[in-house]
């Protein structure tokens, strides 16, 4: 492998100069794009170092300083950088360099992919379009002028405001934009295609009105307006939460099918993927609505959490990510159900950050070292980035928190700062001493809270203890005791009313004393997930029902159901033929009954999924634990088989509608469906809903069904699927997933035979992920399967993606570097693939830094 050395927080320097303005003419061509670079460029301090820009795979044409062209002996060119020698205090730079739009399937930098040319900065991409000093801290004022063919590419976008527009010779014409607001260049991005354009427009409190435009590919406008009311929803929202205004004179968001992740929030032309911008009722799915209102508020939150203050560094990242996860959180749970949103949230967490904690990537939410800054998106930095956020949210309150949040701008609007400088804004608005908190930015792994009690009945006092344990991480680092908030609520069965509010854990072990507690009361602990944290209590089947029933808080009555099933799912790994207990039918019986909204019913009837059990249990055989989460379904689905089959009739209904609680209707609908289709009947019903369904959700609960339990009318409703959907690249997205999911023991040929089919390319991200990624992350039995099919199907892919988009190829190595949750066979494996990875010529920095890791 090649050496790659790592980069240090603890080495961060201020820069040597500074960048004061960019003006860029970029000539659009697409194997010889043009870009004239023009800086002015000042020395911090008095000193006679070179000044050392960025910049990879391009062609360096000429360097002028104070426009005179200067020769290769004050210039040293190497593969990624370019050092200029001997210069004044001041002055003018300009850099022309050559690239190549198309060959770049990285999707990092300037790219052409379906007739549109797209940059993506983010982290360190801007360094493939000019040479620059490209690091967050250097915040500059740009100006962007674009030349193109005017037929093929009628629309030119850049950063800030449009300024002029013309027409030059040949059929070219050019627009130039001017962005007031100094940004670091990873916020910089450029649009040239020829697209169908939403507008309106949003006034804000202040009186201004904005021009809002959302581009989409021709033919998609009305799939676009669902992410307009979106746009507007998120600005009136941050306007009433946190007094935050849009700054500029027009916000654009362009929706491309090549994107490497979801979004990204260049300063006022937002670029997405389509799936979070295009959605309507035949095709988008209600988790598809969601998600696009989520991502639409997340990248606009950033425009004042990322944009207006951005990073000091990149080992920052989640002073805004995390930050403006918790923001569009916050967002989505006020305009949805609260807890249906958390449950949401925390399921992400428990199932997917708790296992990276316990991989060979684990890492703070601040890290450390970082090798290739791309594989630091991680659900670490932004998820639990966001539950960090949330606990001072908690442990201050929400006026204290939003008057740390108006210090912060006050302090550092226009600056580029650190999580310190967040953490320090929240502590000062609030008189609150946070230093033992900020170890949450410092400290990697899953703190686990082991929990005794005593109850005194002669005194009516009640004891309880909190012991915080860690276990290793891969990090090796050593580990202090956090400040960690819990929720609390004693549950009694007397009449007076029980006793709760926050405790804070700060020492390996506290007891807290409670007097006049009438009754044995029962600990209902970490309401609304108050900390990312496992929790050990001795809590038995009674217990649960009773949390199940009686805890006030929403949260707790989902995951004592949670807790009851996976302590059966763990009996049963071990012991398949475990009788189970009629009580666990009841305690859902009770569930299907009661009067709780439907959003909430279908969470409470879900079982813990393959990757929250995986992440709670010791070096697990894959194979017995998808087999003990199928028995207790199985057991479920039994027992509850009449009123499963009355709340699914009950909710089939032939109109469609998009409120709360039709939505809430059809995931309670769907999830008795899932029990159903484990029993006779189950083919007449599925095909039934397949072909009455008049929208995607329906729809694809119905094939998603087949799938996974292979049934007799599984080959028909995918073909009949495909017909109907052929073309629509998000729809077919769904489509490859599903045959990556079935539960077949000839699927790794399906899914070979799938790499062929006219609609698949490994080029595009999305279908990459949609077919290899859903394998590799989802079919659990068939990914491990113990002749290593799965293991070395994936290897196959991730060889080609090593050269093609590392990026993606980094993301979808993570089931197989996370090989220590399962049992030494597997294991064993595993590693033998990945060793098989390390052989590769030229593999990419983001893959060594994770085989690194995980093999070393
Ligand atoms: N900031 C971008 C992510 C960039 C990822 C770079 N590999 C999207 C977001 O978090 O909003
Ligand atoms: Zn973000």
């Amino acid at each position: 492998m090649t050496e790659f050395s790592p980069r240090y927080l603890k080495d961060y320097q201020v820069p040597d100069y500074k960048i004061s303005t960019v003006d860029l003419t970029i000539e659009l061509d697409d194997n010889k794009t043009i870009v004239t670079n023009v800086m002015n460029v000042i020395k911090s301090g008095e000193h006679q170092r070179a000044l050392v820009l960025d910049g990879e795979h391009m062609q360096l044409k000429s360097v002028l300083i104070n426009q005179t062209q200067i020769d290769s002996s004050q210039y040293q060119l190497s593969d990624s950088t370019l050092s200029i020698t001997n210069l004044p205090e001041q002055f003018t730079l300009t850099i022309t360099t050559e690239i190549n739009p198309v060959a770049n399937t990285a999707l990092e930098g300037l790219y052409k992919s379906a007739d549109v040319y797209c940059t993506q900065c983010e982290a360190e991409g801007f360094r493939r379009i000019t040479y620059f000093l490209d690091r967050p801290d250097v915040m500059a004022v740009y100006t962007t002028k674009i030349i193109a063919d005017k037929t093929s590419f009628p629309f030119l976008l850049a950063n800030g405001n449009k300024v002029e527009q013309g027409n030059l010779a040949n059929n070219l014409h050019y627009v130039t934009w001017h962005d007031p607001f100094p940004k670091p260049c990873y916020l910089f991005a450029l649009v040239a295609g020829n697209f169908d354009l939403l507008s309106d427009t949003f006034t804000t409190t202040s009186g201004r009105e904005v021009k809002l435009e959302l581009f989409v590919d021709k033919g998609n406008l009305s799939r676009g307006e669902h992410a307009m009311v979106s746009l507007k929803k998120s600005m009136l929202w941050d306007e009433q939460q946190f007094n935050l205004e849009y700054d500029l004179d027009i916000y654009m968001i362009v929706a491309v099918d090549f994107f490497n992740m979801g979004a990204m929030e260049n300063k006022g032309l937002n670029v997405f993927n389509s799936k979070f911008v295009l959605a309507d009722d035949l095709s988008a799915t209600d988790d598809d609505f969601f998600n696009v209102e989520a991502v639409i508020a997340h990248e606009y939150f950033h425009n004042w959490t990322g944009n207006r203050v951005t990073c000091r560094d990149w080992f920052q990242l989640s002073l805004k990510e995390g930050l403006t996860v918790f923001r569009d959180q916050q967002f989505s749970a006020d305009m949805h159900s609260s807890t249906v949103t958390r449950i949401k949230n925390v399921k992400i967490v428990r199932a997917q950050q708790f296992a990276e904690d316990a991989g060979p990537m684990a890492h703070p939410i601040r890290p450390e070292k970082v090798m290739e800054m791309n594989n630091f998106y991680t659900l670490t930095v932004y998820e639990k980035g966001s539950e960090v956020i949330r606990m001072m949210h908690t442990i201050l309150g929400d006026d204290a928190f939003k008057a740390g949040i108006e210090l912060y701008f006050d302090r550092h609007d226009g600056q580029a700062v650190t999580c310190d400088d967040f953490v320090a804004a929240m502590s000062d608005a609030s008189k609150t001493d946070l230093s033992q908190f900020k170890l949450w930015y410092s400290q990697s792994g899953t703190p686990e809270l082991i929990v005794s009690d005593d109850y005194n009945s002669a005194t009516n006092t009640y004891q309880l203890t909190i012991e915080q344990s860690y276990p290793q991480t891969h990090d090796k680092q050593e580990k202090q005791n956090l400040h960690i908030p819990i929720n609390f609520e004693l549950i009694t069965n007397d009449n007076e009313p029980n006793q709760g509010g926050l405790l804070h854990s700060k020492e390996k072990t506290q007891t807290w004393t409670f007097d006049n507690v009438c009754s044995k009361p029962l600990p209902a602990l970490l309401g609304n997930f108050s900390a990312p944290v496992k929790l050990n209590y001795h809590y038995n089947d009674q217990d649960l029902n009773t949390l199940m029933v009686d805890a006030s808080d929403e949260f707790n009555r989902w995951d004592a159901g949670q807790k009851l099933f996976a302590g059966y799912i763990k009996q049963l790994v071990n012991n398949p033929e475990l009788d189970l207990p009629l009580q666990i039918a009841s305690a859902l019986e009770q569930v299907l009954a009661c009067n709780a909204d439907n959003a909430f019913k279908a969470e409470q009837l879900i079982l813990p999924s393959f990757d929250e059990m995986a992440a709670a249990i010791v070096e697990v055989n894959p194979g017995s634990l998808v087999r003990a989460i199928t028995v207790l379904k199985g057991f479920i689905a039994e027992q509850l088989q009449v009123q499963f089959l009355q709340t699914y009739q009950s909710l089939c209904t032939s109109e469609f509608a998009k409120d709360g609680q039709a939505i809430g209707n059809r995931a309670l609908k769907n999830v008795c469906l899932d029990y159903l289709s484990l029993l006779d009947g189950a083919n007449a019903l599925v095909l039934n809903q397949f072909t009455d369904a008049n929208n995607m959700t329906d729809q694809l609960a119905a094939i998603k069904v087949a799938a996974l339990n292979d049934l007799a009318c599984f080959e028909d409703v995918m073909t009949e699927f495909a017909t109907q959907w052929q073309g629509n690249t998000l729809v077919m997205d769904k489509w490859f997933t599903i045959n990556a999911l079935h539960n077949n023991e000839n699927v790794v040929q399906r899914i070979t035979g799938l790499l062929e089919h006219p609609e698949f390319s490994i080029d595009n991200p999305n279908r990459a992920r949609a077919l290899i990624g859903a394998f590799a992350f989802y079919n659990s039995e068939y990914f491990h399967n113990k002749d290593a099919s799965g293991y070395e199907f994936l290897f196959e892919q991730l060889a080609k993606l090593n050269t093609i988009n590392p990026q993606v190829a980094s993301r979808l190595i993570t089931p197989l570097i996370q090989f220590k949750s399962f049992d030494n066979n597997h294991q064993q494996l595993m590693k033998g693939q990945l060793q098989k990875l390390t052989k590769l010529e030229s593999l990419s920095r983001d893959l060594i830094e994770k085989l690194d890791a995980a093999l070393k």
